[in-house]
């Protein structure tokens, strides 16, 4: 698969820390906060942002839902809900990309060119990472090659091996970088 590279980079960072037009929350389907990324990213929001989520209704397990960003540096929060990882025959990869899909997709409705994900699924709901990082950056290639409406993809990693791993998937889909 050929690919503009420019088009996807990956750092290790905290993602609330993030200046750009929408950061995506590994969210549950409640949307009202939690562990991880999630409670991360509402304490720097701001208690404006859970007011904002408890007007959404939740959300399904591959789904995405957008907020405004409040005290964060990101204009717009983009909240999905990524797969429990329960031993990989329960759709959990197509769930998984479905989360990036679904982002991306609620990203351009909000005219979102710069988007950065965190590693959705491989914390508290154990996906993975070798393959959650795969999924991802397929799923993400296989969708800026239809649209011309996202500028950058930035997977926001915690770690050293989360960021080994996506880099190492870059390699893979996409060749030589
Ligand atoms: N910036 C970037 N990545 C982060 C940060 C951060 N500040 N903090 C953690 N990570 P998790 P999940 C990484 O558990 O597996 C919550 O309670 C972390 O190292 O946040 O999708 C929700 O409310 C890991 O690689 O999300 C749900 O109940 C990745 O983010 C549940 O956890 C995802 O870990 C969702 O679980």
């Amino acid at each position: 698969m050929s690919m503009p590279f420019d088009q996807l980079t990956v750092i290790q960072q905290d993602i609330t820390t993030l200046k750009v037009e929408a950061i995506v929350n590994a969210a549950n389907s409640s949307l009202l906060g939690g562990g991880g990324v999630d409670g991360a990213i509402h304490r720097a929001a701001g208690p404006d942002l859970l007011a904002e989520c408890t007007n959404l209704n939740g959300c399904e397990t591959g789904d995405a839902k957008s907020t405004f960003g409040y005290n964060l540096p990101a204009y717009y929060i983009i909240h999905t809900v990524g797969p429990v990882w329960q031993g990989g025959n329960q759709g959990e990869a197509d769930l998984l990309a479905s989360c990036y899909r679904r982002s991306l997709e609620v990203a351009i409705q909000n005219d979102c060119p710069r988007v950065a994900f965190p590693a959705i699924s491989t914390g508290a709901y154990r996906f993975p990472m070798d393959a959650a990082a795969r999924i991802a950056v397929k799923a993400t290639v296989e969708f800026l090659a239809h649209t011309d409406k996202i500028e950058q993809v930035i997977f926001c990693c915690f770690d050293e091996a989360s960021k080994t791993r996506h880099q190492q998937a870059i390699r893979e889909l996409c060749g030589q970088q």
